[in-house]
């Protein structure tokens, strides 16, 4: 066995920022097909799935009613901050709690055990994609690289919220900049 341990990370692919939700992406919902596929894969050779879920507090300065940028989304408990029921579930599956603090929180490392758990299982390359390109998934695979972590940007497997027009593209640029492979 050469290859590399890898770890597929699922990013907040959540019914908030899916179509009809609190915060939807635009075509948010498309990244299912292909996540489901690799969930699917990875659960088959053994091999570790994590999900990240956006998981507020009610009242968070993340929030625009409380001086932060977005609407209510992804509170703790509610339908919105669900898991999209057409994602993969099964019980091997990990899922990392993230944004539970007041301050903006966009990485899946960020405030949570994330690094500690693949070095725990000696990961050595993450495989990324959700929701959404240019906030939380941008920031998660430059974290995962500072951590050391080889990083696999799953371009087809992600969705943008595009406040400014161009943000999606510009991400997948930071990303490639920072070493990311994009595929
Ligand atoms: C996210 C905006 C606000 C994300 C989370 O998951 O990309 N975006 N909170
Ligand atoms: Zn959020």
């Amino acid at each position: 066995m050469s290859a590399k341990k890898r770890a597929l990370l699922v990013i907040d692919v959540q019914n908030d920022f899916c179509p009809g939700g609190a915060l939807a992406v635009a075509h948010g919902d498309e990244v299912l097909a292909p996540l489901n596929k690799l969930i699917q894969e990875f659960l088959e050779k053994g091999e570790p799935v994590f999900k990240s879920r956006d998981w507020h507090l009610e009242k968070t300065k993340h929030f625009a009613t409380y001086g932060g940028t977005w609407p209510v989304h992804c509170v703790q408990n509610t339908k919105g901050a669900e898991f999209h029921p057409q994602l993969i579930d099964d019980m091997h599956i990990r899922v990392i709690s993230k944004g539970l603090g007041d301050e903006d929180c966009y990485s899946a490392f960020d405030g949570t055990d994330l690094s500690l758990q693949l070095r725990r299982l000696g990961v050595e390359e993450v495989w990324v994609g959700g929701l959404a390109t240019d906030y939380c998934v941008k920031n998660t695979v430059l974290d995962g690289l500072k951590e050391g972590f080889q990083v696999k940007a799953l371009k087809d497997a992600m969705r943008a919220v595009e406040l400014q027009a161009g943000d999606g593209e510009r991400a997948i640029a930071e990303m490639r900049q920072a070493g990311a492979e994009i595929i």
